[in-house]
């Protein structure tokens, strides 16, 4: 860390933050403008800062989100006052999923609150619950620290958004000068910052846990990507002979061709992973906050199934399941430890292990049963295409070092339970919630990891929700390829329609969940995009391919079968 004071110069607002940005590590920046346009110019003059002009406040959030998911940086994305709602309906996917995305915003100057002035609300309070830390800069000579305190809420702990409003509507307080110093603590540019060391007693009492239980398993979270703990998750339950579900957002934590995995568990999930969680005498949850999507709403497993739980979050331990033991801890920290401590008992976990050779073929033989019964339909070659199918295409061809995008909706629940990451080398980056996050976040993801192959995968209900970004992407070459399940509606709303109309919806009720048939590689083309329509699945691996050696960002436009429902979860 370099020492404060030594630096200090006069020097303007704009000249400050643009040096404090460049310092962090941050190459792109996501915004609609205008709000601090000095600092823009100041990026300009002084550093290589891309600053990627979106068609809204809500996609810049969800781009520096994706930046931010793929990175471990935190993403930057601004708005001027009258655009900070939307901004901050755009940081509501970044809260939920706990990623470090930083929103800057014009905010009011006293000489003109409570006048009526052009644009004007109170924005505070409306960032407050998707938020860490949520601030005002009205001195310019607060920069500094204002920025590093953003730097350090987001990427600490738990990670999560930050906001800081700066005075006025444009943020013009980065024309006023003072006395700074454009200090950067390097530590907080990424998650994580610190990873603290667990309670040796803590660590001895979960291990003697998973030693003694016949039917362990473990349930990975999204923890334990911020933590970059895969390796020693996947290890742990190598050298003790667990099988490993995980959350949704901790998917990419274990391949899901690797013979202890069990595939994602909890409502948009694989009927597998249900299976076992529900048979384990035992579950260790790490880095996951087992919440309602992770347990299936707390049905699987059952509150009362014996569980410890490891989290960087003391907080988060034991919320929703009474625990047999709590370990407090950096998750990569602390598996490495059990696994240390697992190796000096070698003969215990030798025994331990061999106990639960049955259960270990018991958890693959309901896998087998899952691939079996899915069979048919992950190998369909029915017109319109089968999203199943479209799944168990990518999950052969995506590369290895990909970075793979996932909305929500019916896209989570097919690529959450049908899709299989095959190495430990790919990414799995999935919306908390949010339809239409997905296409946005991919191109994120993309300015954030260039050299890899970003893949999006999104319904056409979540694709219409940020179209116009196709043009952003083409103008900034954000060569991400995005696969558009088309079924020219949102079906997953189907089965609720058919609920309240008592089981057969009227010709009308389809005016609530089924859109226009629109080819979407046309629209992209006309954009300047490669557009590839698919409509036999056999020619989806060609298109795929295609897309990935492309000098352009490609919508591949897949015409899918509007009555393929995903499987509701098994409880
Ligand atoms: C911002 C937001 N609004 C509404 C919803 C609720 N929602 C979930 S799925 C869905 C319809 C889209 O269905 P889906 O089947 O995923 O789309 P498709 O794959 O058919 O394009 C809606 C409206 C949501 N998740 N997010």
């Amino acid at each position: 860390m370099t020492l404060l004071g030594h630096n200090r110069r006069r020097m303007s607002g704009a000249e400050c933050m643009a040096d404090l940005l460049a310092g962090y590590g941050v190459t792109h920046v996501f915004m609609v403008p205008a709000v601090l346009r000095r600092t823009f110019a100041e990026m300009e003059r002084r550093t290589t800062i891309k600053r990627i002009h979106t068609h809204g406040e809500k996609s810049a959030a969800y781009m520096a989100d994706g930046y931010a998911r793929a990175t471990g940086k935190p993403g930057i994305c601004m708005a001027q006052v009258i655009g900070a709602l939307n901004l901050a309906a755009g940081l509501r996917d970044a809260y939920l999923a706990h990623s470090p995305v930083i929103a800057f915003t014009g905010g009011r100057d006293p000489a003109t609150k409570f006048r009526k002035v052009y644009q004007e609300v109170d924005d505070v309070p409306a960032f407050e619950p998707v938020t860490k830390f949520n601030a005002t800069v009205d001195d310019v000579a607060r920069f500094p620290d204002m920025a590093r305190q953003a730097f350090r809420a987001a990427v600490s702990g738990t990670p999560g958004p930050v906001h800081l409003q700066f005075r006025g509507n444009e943020g013009q307080v980065d024309a006023e000068e003072a006395e700074m110093e454009p200090l950067v603590e390097e530590l907080f540019a990424r998650v994580p910052p610190f990873r603290p060391e667990p309670e040796p007693a803590h660590v001895r009492a979960a291990l003697a846990c998973l030693q003694q239980a016949e039917r362990p398993v473990i349930v990975a979270g999204g923890g334990v990507r911020a933590s970059r703990a895969a390796p020693e998750l996947v290890a742990l339950a190598e050298a003790l002979k667990i099988p490993v579900a995980t959350s949704l957002n901790g998917k990419d934590s274990i391949p899901g061709t690797h013979p202890l995995s069990v595939g994602v568990v909890g409502t948009y999930s694989r009927e597998s992973a249900n299976r076992v969680v529900q048979e384990a005498d035992l579950i260790c949850f790490v880095g996951t906050e087992t919440g309602g999507m992770t347990t299936h709403f707390w049905a699987v497993p059952k509150i009362g199934t014996p569980a410890v739980q490891i989290d960087i979050n003391a907080e988060a331990l034991g919320r929703n399941y009474p625990l047999q033991a709590a370990v407090l801890g950096d998750a990569k920290v602390t598996l490495a430890r059990m696994r240390e401590l697992a190796d000096t008992g070698a003969e215990a976990r030798a025994s331990a292990a061999a106990r639960r050779k049955a259960w270990v073929e018991r958890a693959q033989k309901i896998c087998q049963e899952w691939r079996e019964k899915y069979a048919p339909l992950l190998t369909s070659d029915a017109v319109p295409i089968r999203p199943e199918r479209m799944c168990a295409e990518l999950s052969k061809h995506v590369p290895d070092n990909a970075i793979v995008v996932v909305d929500t909706g019916h896209a989570g629940m097919w690529m959450g339970g049908m899709y299989d990451l095959t190495s430990p080398n790919q990414s799995y980056l999935r919306s908390a919630g949010h339809l239409g996050w997905a296409f946005p976040a991919g191109l994120g993801a993309k300015c954030g990891a260039p050299e890899r192959p970003v893949v999006t995968f999104t319904g056409d209900a979540g694709f219409w929700y940020h179209i116009g970004e196709v043009e952003t992407a083409v103008r900034w070459r954000m060569n991400a390829v995005t696969v558009v399940n088309n079924n020219s509606s949102g079906n997953q709303s189907k089965r609720g329609f058919d609920r309240v109309y008592g089981g057969k919806q009227t010709e009308q009720a389809l005016e609530l969940w089924t859109y226009t048939k629109v080819n979407f590689a046309k629209i992209a083309e006309d954009m300047g995009a490669i557009g590839i329509r698919v409509e036999k699945a056999s020619d989806f691996a060609p298109a795929l391919n295609r897309a990935l050696a492309a000098d352009r960002p490609v919508i591949i436009d897949v015409v899918t079968d509007v009555d393929a429902l995903a499987p509701v979860a098994v409880s």
